[in-house]
């Protein structure tokens, strides 16, 4: 079957609002800080690729080994009719899904949702060709806010994975799944993976690579703002710094002045002063506890039936009801 056309929860103008509300709060606000979802412009996305092959970022590789052990245990306890993606990027892992999901012979629709329209018109295309049996539907949308426009019909598989949870802080996630729980069938799915709490000496190079490729990554932001809102960063003047925040839980990901800078935001009107060595927060990755991850299931109104770690304990899948 050809992809069927992009549906558009959010339109390019919206996007283009959000990335000027978030830039003007987050320009403006003590300390700084911009969320991630703008790292994904067609070069972001590639290296955000580049970054999943990396020797040192092992997140990928191990959500990888567990779906591979159990998409056919996915596939019986759930006999899922649709499968929906949330943050869905380029859907490699996805297809370990697919294949097991079109093995049982009821999968009828694949449902990827991203706010990448490009990331999505590959994809769609691409599953579209390989599963000739099923309908591609993807939906440009935010996880976070439109939720309740997905396309209902057939028992649902929600997977949201890579971690891409740990984005999102206690209060969001809680909202989140509790939005996610409310928009679900009781007797529907959630596959959610997590990376786990690990030693600093692992997790860290994770988000400080040798090659500098997630350096790369992280200022690439600034050339989305300089290109969408004429602004004048100068990305190179900014460091790449990656640490590991304990008491909270999780990685955090910034961009250090290397000296003071005065940064225009013409499309804003706006001037934004950088002291020397002061830090932009771009990035919170959260890092979890198994027990942790079905406890805030479970506030969420989720039953968490199954869950799995691969063989060296690093990452989370876990297979949740509704
Ligand atoms: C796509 C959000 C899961 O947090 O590990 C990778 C993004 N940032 N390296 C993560 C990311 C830096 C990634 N997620």
């Amino acid at each position: 079957m050809t992809a069927e056309p992009l549906l558009y929860l959010i339109s390019d103008d919206d996007i283009t609002r959000a990335l000027r509300d978030d830039v003007r709060s987050g320009l403006t606000a003590s300390p700084k800080v911009l969320p991630p979802r703008w790292f994904y412009d067609a070069r972001g996305s590639e290296l955000f690729e580049e970054i999943t092959r990396l020797p040192e970022y092992y997140p990928t590789r191990a959500e990888r080994a567990i779906l591979t052990e159990r998409a056919a245990e996915i596939a019986t306890v759930t006999r899922a009719k649709t499968l929906v993606e949330l943050g869905s990027g380029s859907s490699d892992k996805t297809r370990l899904l697919l294949d097991a999901l079109s093995r049982i012979g009821e999968l009828g629709a694949f449902v990827p949702l991203d706010v990448s329209a490009s990331a999505l018109e590959q994809s769609t295309v691409d599953i579209a060709d390989a599963y000739q049996g099923i309908s591609v539907r993807g939906v440009v949308g935010d996880f976070t806010r439109h939720l309740s426009a997905l396309p209902a019909g057939g028992k649902r598989l929600v997977a949201f994975l890579g971690g891409t949870i740990g984005n999102l802080v206690p209060d969001e996630r809680a909202s989140f799944l509790h939005a996610l729980r409310a928009e679900l069938d009781p007797g529907e799915w959630l596959l959610l993976g997590t990376d786990l709490v690990k030693s600093p000496h692992v997790l860290v190079p994770a988000y400080d690579d040798a090659r500098g490729v997630t350096a790369d990554f992280n200022r690439n932001v600034l050339r989305v703002i300089n290109r969408e809102l004429g602004a004048d960063f100068d990305p190179d003047g900014f460091q790449h710094v990656a640490i590991w925040d304990a008491r909270r839980g999780w990685v955090e990901m910034r961009l250090r002045a290397s000296k003071a800078y005065r940064v225009t935001v013409p499309a804003l009107d706006l001037t934004v002063d950088f002291a020397e060595g002061e830090e932009l927060r771009t990035e919170i990755s959260a890092k979890f506890h198994p027990d942790g991850v079905k406890a805030e299931l479970a506030a969420a109104g989720f039953t968490a039936t199954r869950r799995w770690t691969d063989s060296y304990g690093r990452f989370l899948v876990t297979l949740a009801q509704a």
